[in-house]
C-alpha cells in the first residue's frame, strides 16, 4: 500500500456512528445536500454534496474550488461539529484545524470516479475520512491514474487518512453495497472527509 494511507476498520463505536449521523442531520437542515456538476462537461455527480466548516468544496461549470457559502442557497455553510474537530486531531495530527468537512451521499448505484484531491492549499495536511452507512468498494492507486490499484471496503464507522505520498494518490468509490447497513434510515452510505484548505 502506498505510504500515508492508513485505514482504521471499526474507529467509530455504534454510539458514536449515531451521534456523529445525528450531527450529520443537523448540518443537512442547514445546508441541504444539492448535486453539483462536472466543469467541463456540466454533467450532474451522481453522488449528492453539501459541506460544514468555514469554506466548502463546490464543483460547477465555473471548476472546482472552495468556498463559503452554500451555492443554492447562499447561506455560510454551518459549523463544523465538535466531534468532527476530536477526530481530526486524532487521527490527522495536523495541528491546524479542519476548515472544511465534505459531506456526500451515495444512494444504492452511484459512484465516485478516480480522482486526487489537489484543490487545498495546504497539501502538507492530510485528508480524514469517516464512512457511515452501507459498505463501499474504495480504490487507491498511486500518482498516475494508470497506476495499479488496490481495492477495499469501507464500512460504516471505518475512517482512512491519505497523507504522505498518499495524499495525491488517485482514488475513488468503485460501487456500494447494497442493504449492508442499517445506520442511515433512507439507505446508502454517506462520506465525510476533513480537510486543511487553507496554509494554517
Ligand atoms: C469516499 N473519498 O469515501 C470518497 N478523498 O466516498 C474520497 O474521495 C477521499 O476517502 C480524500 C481522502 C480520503 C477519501
Ligand atoms: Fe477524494
Amino acid at each position: 500500500m502506498i505510504e500515508g494511507f492508513r485505514h482504521v476498520p471499526g474507529a467509530l463505536s455504534e454510539p458514536e456512528q449515531r451521534a456523529l449521523l445525528a450531527d450529520v442531520r443537523r448540518v443537512v437542515a442547514e445546508a441541504p445536500f444539492y448535486v453539483p456538476s462536472m466543469p467541463r462537461s456540466g454533467r450532474p455527480f451522481s453522488v449528492a454534496m453539501t459541506n460544514c466548516g468555514p469554506l466548502g468544496w463546490v464543483s460547477d461549470q465555473g471548476g472546482y474550488r472552495y468556498q463559503p457559502l452554500h451555492p443554492r442557497t447562499g447561506r455560510p455553510w454551518p459549523p463544523m461539529p465538535a466531534k468532527l474537530l476530536e477526530l481530526w486531531h486524532h487521527f490527522g495530527g495536523f495541528p491546524a484545524p479542519p476548515d472544511a468537512c465534505l459531506v456526500n451521499h451515495y444512494a444504492p448505484g452511484t459512484r465516485m470516479g478516480s480522482h486526487r484531491d489537489a484543490d487545498e492549499q495546504e497539501l502538507s495536511a492530510p485528508v480524514v475520512s469517516i464512512s457511515l452507512g452501507c459498505d463501499a468498494i474504495f480504490h487507491v492507486g498511486g500518482m498516475a491514474r494508470a497506476d495499479a490499484k488496490q481495492r477495499l471496503t469501507l464500512r460504516s464507522g471505518d475512517i482512512c487518512v491519505l497523507g504522505g505520498r498518499a495524499r495525491l494518490a488517485y482514488h475513488g468509490i468503485d460501487r456500494i453495497l447494497p442493504d449492508t447497513s442499517e445506520l442511515v434510515p433512507e439507505g446508502g452510505r454517506i462520506n465525510l472527509t476533513l480537510r486543511r484548505v487553507l496554509k494554517g
